[in-house]
């Protein structure tokens, strides 16, 4: 069987761009502190990495963009909740916000991970963003540092910025593996 290349989670050195809508912001801040978990857990430096604060889940994509063509992001987090109960455009926002966070690591080259929650209610996205109290990101912190082959949502599934934060890593790492092999 040819080797399988895969990335990992030793983010040490790794310089991450993380983009964080306000709208629904008590949301998002779980979101942001959950990224936050995870990339420590990596051991990316917390200088290492940039938090830039938009309006909305919309504006996502365009400063994801200006961080990824910066050529200074080894990986950018999008984080966001677009919630079906509050907004008639629900399906414009949700799908912009993919469609161009796609685009952009398809156009740079560099990972733009989605870390947007599209549900129907608020309190699936209080869910997915780690319960109503957070016990999922502060029991991400009491855990051990994850182990190289971890998969991203591995042990805090409940909060989906604990999960973009791994797969921002993993995919960093894979990345430059890529490049590496076949040197
Ligand atoms: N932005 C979100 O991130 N989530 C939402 O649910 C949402 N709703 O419901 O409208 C939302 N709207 C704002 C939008 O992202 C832009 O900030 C706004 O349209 C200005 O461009």
């Amino acid at each position: 069987m040819a080797p399988v290349l895969r990335g990992n989670q030793k983010g040490r050195g790794l310089k991450v761009g993380v983009v964080v809508a306000r709208f629904n912001e008590s949301i998002t801040t779980r979101l942001l502190e959950g990224c936050e978990a995870a990339l420590s857990k990596c051991e990316v430096e917390s200088d290492d990495v940039t938090v830039a604060s938009v309006p909305g889940s919309f504006e996502l994509p365009v400063t994801a963009k200006r961080m990824a063509e910066s050529g200074k992001f080894d990986a950018v987090v999008c984080l966001g909740a677009v919630i079906r109960g509050e907004t008639d455009h629900y399906e414009h926002i949700g799908d912009q916000a993919a469609r161009g966070i796609a685009d952009v690591a398809l156009a740079t080259g560099v990972p733009v991970v989605f870390g947007v929650l599209t549900t129907n209610t608020v309190e699936q996205a209080v869910a997915r963003a780690g319960g109503e109290h957070g016990e999922q990101v502060e029991s991400a912190m009491a855990q051990q540092k994850p182990e190289l082959g971890d998969t991203p949502g591995d042990g805090v599934e409940g909060n989906a910025g604990y999960s973009a934060g791994l797969a921002a890593v993993e995919m960093a790492k894979l990345l430059s593996a890529l490049d590496a092999s076949g040197e």
